[in-house]
Parts: structure tokens; C-alpha cells; sequence
């Protein structure tokens, strides 16, 4: 039985001054039960928790840290540029590096705006995707998450192709009736919507490679329709990359499908594991953005010195070193594979879903394609698949509907240790 003393008093500590003890819900471990976890430490592919107890990381900070925990590189230039003053609100060499590195990776982005986080990434594009068309409805898909802009914290309505409605507490109704969330992966809807509110859809938002529930990709020839469909309607189509930039392949999901977006999103791997988000595309887009546009957005840290350096190395090193993906396709790969084996064996349903080094091991016997097959996943049995690997040293994202990720510094060993445990986990 791991230790966890410490972490237990840390969190009764936390949870008397914020509010669940935590500044992100998830990882308050609700959707799978016992006290969450108080990291102290982290180095490659391990972290270390307050009681001394060491896990092989698969969250990677929730796909930041591609590269691993404390990268030698990341960590040096971070130190080096803070010692000449950590933030000045000002313009600063730095940004303009970033901009073109990032430029360099994914040439549908002629001009970026670098933001502190994916949320405000998603929300500034959406706001000038409404600009740029001058038109009010937005479509969004269900089980994908942008971050938490009101507009995009919307449900589906009762039919398809209907009104959204507001996914939390504050966020007003005549906000979220402009939001139209659809089922991924189904072409039908997004025609029906199209023909019903033809010519006032402002954009369409998707995660290309979804790892909010989960992960799932998108089936053959979705995106390529997708785009035919806006391109023609003359809706802007916004690829959120968050995730999956710089993680699916150097030039994300718009590399791999060959397919170019208006506007894409990033941020976690562009920020090296500190606060990032970007939003860029076609520069007759992006210049109406403030201050050579009507569009408004802004951002006291907007292309921090520390943020912007830890981002360039972290982007420079994938660059000099294209070897890592194949490493992270093949490594992950197995992992995958042999878990599924390990649970064909053991008589556990389980499928999964993977795209590069992002996957997901759905605790159900069937595939998963949208939020509909995703939600018939047996949490349960995840919830319980998640303690008992953590008990044997592997940290798994603590929900069923994220994306785990496989870091650069995953070994062959970590590997063998984990296809163990999930053996052993499977069984238990
Ligand atoms: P942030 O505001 O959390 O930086 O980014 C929002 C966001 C936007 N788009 C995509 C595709 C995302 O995955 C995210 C954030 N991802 C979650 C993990 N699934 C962040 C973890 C959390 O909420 O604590």
C-alpha cells in the first residue's frame, strides 16, 4: 500500500483555502475515487509524490511534456532568461523566435497571437472568427474540450442541429443558444446544420484528433469534409491543436491529414510545461485582430520571457531530433498492444484508441468513434484499473475521457515495468 500521509494533510490544507483543494477539477481525482495525488517532483519519465512514492508518468502534465519532466535543455533556459527579469509587458526578441519556430512547423499560420492558456487560445478565435465572417453561430463537437470560454461550455440541445445548452452553472442561455454541438464523427449532422442556419455559422471548432474524451480519431475523410463543407458555406474552420500539436507529428493533425485549417490553436507542448496557448492562421484572419483590427484581445503575460524560452527549446529540440516521433510511435505502439493483450487474457473488455504517442485504453469491449461509444465505457472498472496501477508505481490520468501520453523519455524499461503492472492491475 503506497504512503500517503503527506499528501492526505496537503490536501486538507489546500481544500480549507481553494476551493476542492485544487486549481483544476480534475485532478481532485473525483472520477476515480481516493485523495489525489501531491507531486513534489519530477525527472524524465517519473514523478515523485509527497510521501516519497514513484510513479512512471503518463499524464506529462497533461501533454505539455513531450520531451519529459525537467528536460536539461528546458530547465537551463528558463534559469538563464529569468536572470534578466522574469516579465516586463513589453515587447521582447524572444516572441518573434517562437512565432517563426512554431510558423516553421505549420504553414496554414501565416501570423500567431501568443495567450497564457488553450482557453484563451480557443475563446480569441472564436471571437474572431465571429468578426471576420460577421456571423453569430459557432459548431462545436460533443466530448470535445476547448477550455472554458462560455461559449464553448454548451451541450448538445435535444435534437441535433439544435440550440446548445449552457454545460455549467453561469454560463446564460442566450450565450449558449449560439452554439451548436454536434456528435463527432458524423457527417450527417454537421449537413443538417449547415442547412439549417445556412450562411450564419461563424466557424466550426474541433479537436482534429479528439482527446477530450478519450482519444479518438477522426474517421477517414471527416476532416477532409469538414473542410469542403466550410470552405464552401464560408464558415472558418478552427483546428484546436492544444493537444495534439507538436504531439501527433512536429506539424499536428493538419501534417498528418495534409489538410489546412483557417485557424488553428496550440499551446501545452509550445509552452514546455509553462503557461502558453497561441492562436494563429491565414494573416487576412489574424489582422483583424487589435491593434491593427477591430477584434480585441490582450494579455499582461501574453509572450512572457520565461514562457516564450521554455516553449523555443522545447520546439527547437523536436526539430533537431525528427527521430523522436518514430520512437514515440513505436513505443507506444506496444505499450498499447500488449495491454490489450495482457487484457484479452485476463477476459477484460478493453479497446483503445491511438494516434502517435497520445491513447486512451477504453474499459469496454467495443470501439469508440464519438461521445455516444465513449460514454458506454465502464468507469468503474477504469476507476479500478487506475488505483491498482498507481499502487504499482504508474500514474494514469485519473479519468476514463483524457488522452494518456508517452513522453520522449519513456525507456524500453519503463515499457516492460508498466506492460507488468497493467498485467498484474488487469487481473486484480
Ligand atoms: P487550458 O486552458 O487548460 O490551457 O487549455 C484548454 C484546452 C483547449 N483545447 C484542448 C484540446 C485541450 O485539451 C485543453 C485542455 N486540456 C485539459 C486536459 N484534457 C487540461 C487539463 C485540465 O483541465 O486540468
Amino acid at each position: 500500500m503506497n504512503r500517503s500521509e503527506n499528501s492526505k494533510l496537503l490536501h486538507a490544507r489546500a481544500s480549507r483555502v481553494i476551493p476542492g483543494g485544487v486549481n483544476s477539477p480534475v485532478r481532485a481525482f473525483k472520477s476515480v475515487g481516493g485523495e489525489p495525488l501531491y507531486l513534489v517532483r519530477g525527472k524524465g519519465s517519473r514523478v515523485w509524490d509527497a510521501d516519497g512514492n514513484e510513479y512512471i508518468d503518463y499524464v506529462g502534465s497533461w501533454g505539455p511534456l513531450i520531451l519529459g519532466h525537467a528536460f536539461p535543455t528546458v530547465v537551463r533556459a528558463v534559469e538563464e532568461i529569468n536572470r534578466d527579469g522574469a516579465s516586463f509587458g513589453a515587447c521582447t526578441p524572444i516572441e518573434a523566435e517562437l512565432a517563426e519556430a512554431v510558423i516553421d512547423a505549420f504553414p496554414s499560420i501565416e501570423k500567431i497571437r501568443f495567450v497564457s492558456s488553450g482557453t484563451e487560445a480557443t475563446m480569441s478565435a472564436i471571437r474572431l472568427a465571429r468578426a471576420y465572417t460577421n456571423r453569430k453561430y459557432i459548431i462545436k463537437f460533443e466530448g470535445c474540450y476547448h477550455g472554458h470560454a462560455d461559449s464553448l461550455l454548451v451541450k448538445a440541445g435535444s435534437g441535433v442541429a439544435t440550440l446548445g445548452i449552457p454545460g455549467s452553472a453561469g454560463v446564460l442561455e442566450e450565450q449558449a443558444q449560439f452554439t451548436l454541438a454536434l456528435p463527432f464523427n458524423h457527417q450527417q449532422a454537421v449537413e443538417e446544420a449547415f442547412a439549417t442556419f445556412d450562411g450564419q455559422i461563424a466557424c466550426v471548432i474541433v479537436e482534429p484528433v479528439v482527446g477530450n474524451m478519450g482519444c479518438v480519431p477522426p474517421r477517414k475523410g471527416y476532416l477532409e469534409f469538414l473542410r469542403s463543407i466550410t470552405s464552401k458555406d464560408g464558415a472558418v474552420l478552427i483546428f484546436d491543436e492544444v493537444m495534439t500539436g507538436f504531439r501527433v507529428a512536429f506539424g499536428g493533425v493538419q501534417e498528418l491529414h495534409k489538410i489546412t485549417p483557417d485557424l488553428t490553436t496550440l499551446g501545452k507542448i509550445i509552452g514546455g510545461g509553462l503557461p502558453v496557448g497561441a492562436y494563429g492562421g491565414r494573416a487576412e484572419i489574424m489582422d483583424m485582430v487589435a491593434p491593427l483590427g477591430p477584434v480585441y484581445q490582450a494579455g499582461t503575460l501574453s509572450g512572457n520571457p520565461l514562457a516564450m524560452a521554455a516553449g523555443l527549446a522545447t520546439v527547437r529540440e523536436l526539430k533537431n531530433r525528427p527521430d523522436i516521433y518514430q520512437q514515440l510511435e513505436r513505443r507506444t505502439s506496444a505499450l498499447v498492444g500488449e495491454v490489450l493483450v495482457a487484457a484479452k487474457r485476463k477476459g477484460v473488455p478493453l479497446t483503445a484508441n491511438r494516434v502517435g504517442s497520445m491513447f486512451t485504453w477504453f474499459f469496454q469491449p467495443d470501439k469508440v468513434h464519438d461521445w455516444d461509444t465513449a460514454a458506454k465505457s465502464d468507469t468503474k472498472a477504469f476507476a479500478k484499473f487506475h488505483s491498482a496501477m498507481l499502487e504499482r508505481g504508474v500514474y494514469l490520468p485519473p479519468s476514463q475521457y483524457e488522452a494518456m501520453f508517452m513522453s520522449a523519455a519513456h525507456t524500453d524499461g519503463d515499457l516492460q515495468e508498466t506492460i507488468e503492472m497493467a498485467s498484474q492491475a488487469l487481473g486484480s
